[in-house]
């Protein structure tokens, strides 16, 4: 069976479960089983100029420094929006982003996400998968910028939403969505391509520190293993300091949900339908609906995911995590 190597944009605002989930792609990358076209960051967990630095700072540490970074448009952190400094450290990354490479990427010279967006989508229609696991901002600006751009991605695989579990930023919303309602709202109302991974699945992950040892293991001085270890340290004291596993000694890892749907997708099962944002409600502003009734339903926008084997799921990233730090 031919298949060719998938052509990916990783649209990140790092973020400890996105630093995790762009290491288990950087290890796909190195198998040669993933094309990483750029990398665009987004304004959410912390502020663009940082996400921004996390990324370019990830590559360098995994030699992918040749891969452009975006940076991100500014979002949620112009209004009111509460980011997310506090679970993930105010670097974003366990304030551990002093420990990794100077990236030769600087900020002030990086074009924005949305621009680079439009660019690669044009150059390859329908070949490239976007993977959104922040606020839906860049993708929204792309799509005002240049309308129908989006539907020239191949797919677009988002970690957000909350339908039937609890929100995580407020009772009743998602962080990505809820940071920046109206941009999720754009996507959502122009796109039929979206594969969604919302918290109903993605907070049956569970990173634990005994995983991060099985990955240290491998390659115990290797600066990859001890970013991983220092960052699910971090990580596992602001889950359990903001309840975010029932107790277990572990951070969740929402944004890997993405890239099993891409690898490996025996992990997850889906169900299609369309996906509407609240934008206006006084608390249920950023909550993602979809209907249930058994009524004729035509304008189905996205495949949700429903259920997940978080067990296989993380084994396979150790496994994939261990080919990444050897040498
Ligand atoms: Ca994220």
């Amino acid at each position: 069976m031919a298949t060719s190597t998938p052509k990916l944009i990783l649209d990140t605002d790092p973020g400890g479960d996105d630093s995790l989930a762009f290491l288990w792609l950087l290890s796909l990358v190195k198998q040669g089983l993933a094309e990483l076209v750029a990398v665009t960051a987004v304004d959410g967990n912390v502020h663009a100029r940082l996400t921004f630095a996390a990324a370019a700072k990830l590559l360098a540490l995994c030699g992918y420094e040749s891969v452009e970074v975006a940076r991100g448009v500014i979002g949620g952190s112009e209004g009111d929006a509460e980011d997310a400094g506090d679970i993930h450290g105010a670097d974003g990354m366990g304030n551990l982003s002093h420990t990794l490479p100077e990236p030769a990427q600087s900020y002030e010279a990086a074009r924005y996400s949305d621009e680079v967006l439009i660019e690669k989508l044009k150059q390859a229609p329908g070949e490239i998968t976007i993977i959104a696991i922040g606020p839906l901002t860049n993708l929204a600006a792309a799509e005002k910028k240049s309308p129908g751009v989006l539907r020239l991605a191949k797919e677009i695989v988002i970690m957000g939403g909350a339908f039937a579990a609890p929100g995580n930023i407020t009772p009743e919303a998602e962080f990505n969505i809820a940071y920046d309602p109206e941009a999720a709202q754009l996507v959502f109302a122009t796109c039929d391509n979206l594969i969604v991974l919302p918290l109903d699945v993605t907070r049956h992950v569970v990173f634990t520190p005994a995983m991060a040892e099985q990955v240290m293991e491998v390659a115990p001085t290797s600066p990859i293993s001890k970013f991983v270890m220092g960052l699910c340290k971090f990580m596992v004291g602001t889950a359990l300091a903001f309840r975010e596993t029932e107790g277990q000694q572990g951070f969740l890892v929402h944004d890997a949900s993405t890239l099993a749907y891409l690898f490996y997708p025996e992990t997850l099962r889906f169900r299609r339908g369309q996906v509407e944002i609240e934008i206006l409600g006084q608390w249920t502003r950023g909550k993602t609906l979809l209907d249930n009734r058994h009524k004729v339903k035509p304008g189905a926008n996205a495949w949700v995911a429903t259920e997940i084997d978080s067990v296989n799921l993380l084994a396979l990233m150790i496994e994939d995590l261990k080919v990444l730090v050897k040498d």
